[in-house]
């Protein structure tokens, strides 16, 4: 498989850490997203939305992360990302998708950009927006696992799964921008759990080879 995406994008870190999880071998196709190269014709005929991650299987090409992450679990089923019945797959996805639908679309690159081009808001407002939004986001999330009998070790139970792929890259964007994380104790807590894991170590932005000081 080759994998599209930019060294410290989040959405290909979830697909970065669901690959080493399950142990498929990837080859990585780096975008510098700083240098606008997902905007570049070559790209967009790769992915017309000019977004990373896409991931390529054959001569298949998969857009959006959780449509990949879904497509790495139905191929891949073993060890899988998603506990075995509906009612806990459903609560899995569900804190997955408060961070990849209600959160990070909030404060992608192309959103800053456009609030400081095209609106006139400064830096300082642009990362006030930025943690306004990853705030909300995390303290909902926060509260959703702190108080979940279903909530273990990890976010569900003791195994990881789709809710700390997503969790942990959220987390890493919060601390760029300078979120206060101390009222998200269980985030950080269960961010620690799955750091001291192989797969997440590997997917971490700083070991990838595109990185940057
Ligand atoms: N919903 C998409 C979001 C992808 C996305 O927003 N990727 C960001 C990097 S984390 C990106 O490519 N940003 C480029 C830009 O904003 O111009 C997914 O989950 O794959």
């Amino acid at each position: 498989m080759k994998l599209y995406g930019y060294w410290r994008s989040s959405a290909v870190y979830r697909v970065r850490i669901a690959l080493h999880h399950k142990g498929i071998p990837f080859e990585v196709v780096p975008i510098n997203l700083l240098a606008g190269e997902q905007l570049d014709a070559r790209y967009r005929d790769v992915n017309p939305q000019g977004l990373v991650p896409t991931l390529v299987d054959g001569d298949r090409l998969f857009h959006q992360s959780l449509a990949i992450l879904e497509y790495l679990e139905e191929t891949h089923p073993s060890p899988p990302l998603l506990p075995t019945p509906p009612h806990e797959r459903a609560r899995v996805r569900a804190l997955a998708d408060l961070i990849a639908c209600d959160v990070h679309p909030l404060q992608n690159t192309r959103v800053g950009l456009y609030l400081i081009e095209k609106l006139g808001h400064t830096e300082e407002e642009r990362l006030t927006w930025f943690r306004h939004w990853m705030t909300a986001g995390l303290a909902a999330f926060e509260e959703l696992v702190a108080r979940s009998p279903s909530t273990g070790r990890f976010c569900h139970g003791d195994r990881v799964t789709m809710a700390d792929v997503l969790l942990v890259p959220q987390l890493g964007n919060a601390r760029r921008v300078e979120c206060d994380l101390e009222a998200f104790p269980t985030l950080t807590r269960i961010e620690a759990e799955c750091l001291a894991l192989e797969s997440f170590q590997k997917a971490h932005p700083d070991q990838q080879p595109d990185a940057r000081p």
